[in-house]
């Protein structure tokens, strides 16, 4: 058992309290439940009690057991940042690619010559298991010093049934053994592998037949998702492997509309997924059926950043109703970056999101992207001790400040993972 740990006197604690059941949306984004000089006790790896620290303080006086004190004087105190959509788990990496960009190839371009994605396949198939460990674990460690608790990771770049296995238990092992808490996406259907690109449809039919049952039955992931786009899979091809995971109790997530209006968004409404991510072209017509269907958008405005393109229209979905959440997207072609901090800056001065929405985007609603939101991404007693201590006075801080890292302290499942005394 845990020690109980008692965060005092935090100049601001960020709750985002109240949105365990629903993501939020519209002008509930900007709603943080903010606590000034507030108190956080924790209890084995639960949130016992979060308010003003006066409350905070008299709850510690009932407790039988002496409390190791953490003062956050002066302090922000946010929900652990959780990254809903990664690609965690790959060998090798691709900085070639950014210099053939600059000289002008695009993403697709260079996908469809044989890099991109299938250049880590590459590298990927020839890696071992324990090589993937040893990868990404280096990219947990870094993901962790910024803050982040919870992550979901796709497989996808084995394209074969032997190593999209390899990468998924990869991934399991990860989360068996490192603080951040992993959870899978099955991501098969992230392009055609070369050895199928004359005939993609066998490679579909691999997919769903073999690929899907195999991960179903190993309890590999709990989600499944597609890259639908133009040159990719299309949205016919997406909509019969989403709708086979679904059957084996696999979670629809769509990679849409990213590169061109394709059907994505309207794609992920009519199949009931949980996330519809990038969205970067998406039509008002797919935005509106998205709203419909309560499904969240998952931006990544790195990616688009990081690829020089114009980002996703959060404003547009914010108002539309859609619930909005952010992630990294990391991954070795168009987000090489483990620090979701930056994306949020990137999130508020590039698609305009407030600091406020930003912060509902990276926490609870992120949760709500993975399926975690009665566990995780809200500061309220009973959920997960999942927070993070901040050098900065409140929350605006933080935004303000970019491509520094001002996280001081980790807490993940009520233990000090970052910071603390290791730091001193
Ligand atoms: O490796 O390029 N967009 N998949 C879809 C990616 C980016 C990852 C990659
Ligand atoms: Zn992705």
């Amino acid at each position: 058992m845990n020690p109980i740990l008692y965060i005092k006197n935090a100049n601001q604690v960020v709750t985002v309290s109240g949105a365990s059941v629903k993501p939020k949306k519209g002008k509930e984004m900007a709603e943080l439940g903010l606590i000034e000089h507030g108190g956080i006790v924790i209890g084995g790896d639960r949130i016992l009690f979060a308010g003003p620290d006066e409350e905070a303080q008299a709850f510690v006086n009932d407790l039988t057991e002496e409390p190791i004190v953490i003062d956050a004087t002066g302090k922000l105190v946010t929900p652990g940042l959780i990254d809903a959509h990664t690609h965690l788990v790959f060998a090798g990496s691709r900085e070639k690619e950014l210099e053939m960009r600059l000289q002008g190839a695009t993403y697709i371009e260079i996908l469809e010559a044989g890099g991109g994605i299938l250049y880590s396949t590459t590298q990927t198939r020839q890696a071992s298991e324990e090589q993937l460990f040893e990868e990404s674990k280096k990219r947990l460690d870094r993901f962790l010093q910024y803050g982040v608790t919870t992550l979901e990771a796709k497989s996808g770049y084995g394209l074969t049934i032997s190593d999209e296995l390899k990468q998924l238990r990869a991934a399991r092992k990860l989360n068996e053994s490192h603080a951040i808490d992993i959870v899978s996406t099955f991501m098969g259907a992230h392009a055609v592998p070369l050895e199928y690109k004359s005939d993609p449809e066998a490679y579909i039919k691999i997919v769903i037949e073999q690929m899907l049952p195999a991960v179903a039955e190993q309890k590999l992931a709990v989600f499944c998702d597609v890259f639908c786009e133009h040159g990719v899979f299309t949205v016919d091809q997406s909509e019969r492997i989403l709708e086979a995971g679904k059957k084996l109790g696999l979670i629809p997530k769509i990679h849409a509309d990213e590169i061109v209006t394709f059907g994505g968004a309207e794609l992920a409404a009519k199949v009931g997924a949980i996330s519809a991510d990038h969205l970067l072209k998406a039509s008002d017509e797919g935005i509106a059926r998205m709203a419909e269907a309560g499904v969240i958008a998952v931006l990544l405005p790195g990616t688009a950043f990081f690829l020089m393109e114009e980002p996703a229209d959060a404003r547009k979905m914010i108002e539309a109703g859609v619930p909005v959440a952010l992630a990294t997207d990391r991954n070795p072609g168009s987000c090489p970056t483990e620090s979701l901090p930056l994306i949020m800056n990137f999130a508020c001065l590039n698609m305009k999101m407030t600091p406020a929405e930003v912060l509902t985007a990276s926490t609870i609603n992120a949760a709500h992207a993975i399926g975690l939101a009665k566990e995780i991404g809200s500061i309220e007693a009973g959920k997960k001790a999942d927070l993070v201590i901040y050098d900065a006075p409140n929350y605006l801080f933080i935004q303000y400040n970019f491509g520094v890292n001002l996280v001081d302290t980790v807490i993940k499942n009520g233990k000090v993972v970052v910071g603390g005394n290791d730091r001193d």
